[in-house]
């Protein structure tokens, strides 16, 4: 629905019909733990909602832990039930790994791993990064876009590991990242890590948040009409429109951005932009 609203906005020029921001991101730590107590309540962060990320405000998507996989020989982690943690039961090495799964031109600027550290000398390292895989050619590549970690000495108990991206990560599915000219499949990576020295229950998590925002592509060097040059007003938009395939103008070389829009015109844009009717 949202969708629409913008796109009736980009259309008619009238003011997007946007949900409210989401709350500040806040979660509420419980008591003291103990090993599956039923005091661990948790409010989980914003972010529950379906990754829809229009207007300025952005969105919060969670992506909890029952989402993360073990590696490195890690193994499946104990679940403290009702309360979303999980964590290594018992004094071990354990690595945990999740995929973001948001849309081409999601605009990344902040994330944060949800934790708790009650070990006095272990603690949590969380990291975000892309990596291109190599399916077709080329070399795989791994970079990380930011990372952090808990106090190794100290027993915050529940806490978070707040990443700022700045610039922000774009989402780009397929994409160069190691500029060595041949673009590849690349997935966007959550992982943490941790060491548990102090015995039992002293590391778990409870997953990440990631804020992004939907973004316009940036604007071409050279324009696609003639009667909208580059710089001149909406041409980011109207270019993003056409690159979409969403709009084609009003002939070959002419978007006639000043003329009216009927209501076939109207119905062809949002039949593209929302790709209906795949009925057989
Ligand atoms: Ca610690
Ligand atoms: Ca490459």
């Amino acid at each position: 629905m949202k969708r629409r609203f913008l796109l009736s906005a980009l259309l008619f020029g009238g003011a997007a019909l946007l949900a409210p921001p989401p709350a500040a991101a806040q979660y509420t730590s419980g008591a003291t733990p103990t090993n599956g107590s039923s005091t661990e309540v948790v409010t989980p962060p914003p972010g529950q909602q379906a990754p829809d990320g229009f207007g300025p405000e952005g969105n919060y998507t969670a992506f909890q832990a029952a989402r993360w996989i073990p590696w490195q020989g890690t193994p499946t982690p104990s679940a403290y039930v009702g309360t979303g943690y999980v964590g290594p039961s018992y004094a071990t090495p354990a690595a945990y790994w999740t995929q973001l799964d948001l849309p081409n031109g999601a605009s990344i600027d902040y994330v944060y791993a949800v934790v708790y550290d009650n070990d006095t000398n272990g603690d949590w390292d969380f990291d975000f990064a892309g990596y291109e895989g190599a399916p077709f050619a080329g070399s795989p590549h791994y970079v990380s876009f930011g990372s952090g970690s808990t106090s190794l000495s100290g027993t915050p108990g529940y806490t978070a590991i707040r990443l700022t991206l700045d610039p922000p990560v774009v989402v780009h599915e397929w994409a160069d990242l190691n500029n060595d000219g041949t673009p590849n499949i690349v997935s966007y990576n959550l992982s943490l890590k941790g060491t548990q020295t102090s015995g039992y229950d002293t590391l778990r998590f409870w997953g990440a948040a990631v804020h992004w925002t939907r973004t316009i592509s940036p604007p071409p060097a050279t324009a696609t009409f003639v009667d909208v040059p580059v710089g001149s007003f909406g041409f980011q938009h109207i270019e993003a429109l056409a690159a979409s395939g969403i709009t084609a103008g009003c002939d070959a070389t002419h978007f006639c951005p000043n003329t009216p829009v009927t209501r076939a015109q109207m119905a062809i844009s949002l039949a593209k932009a929302l790709g209906l009717e795949w009925t057989e």
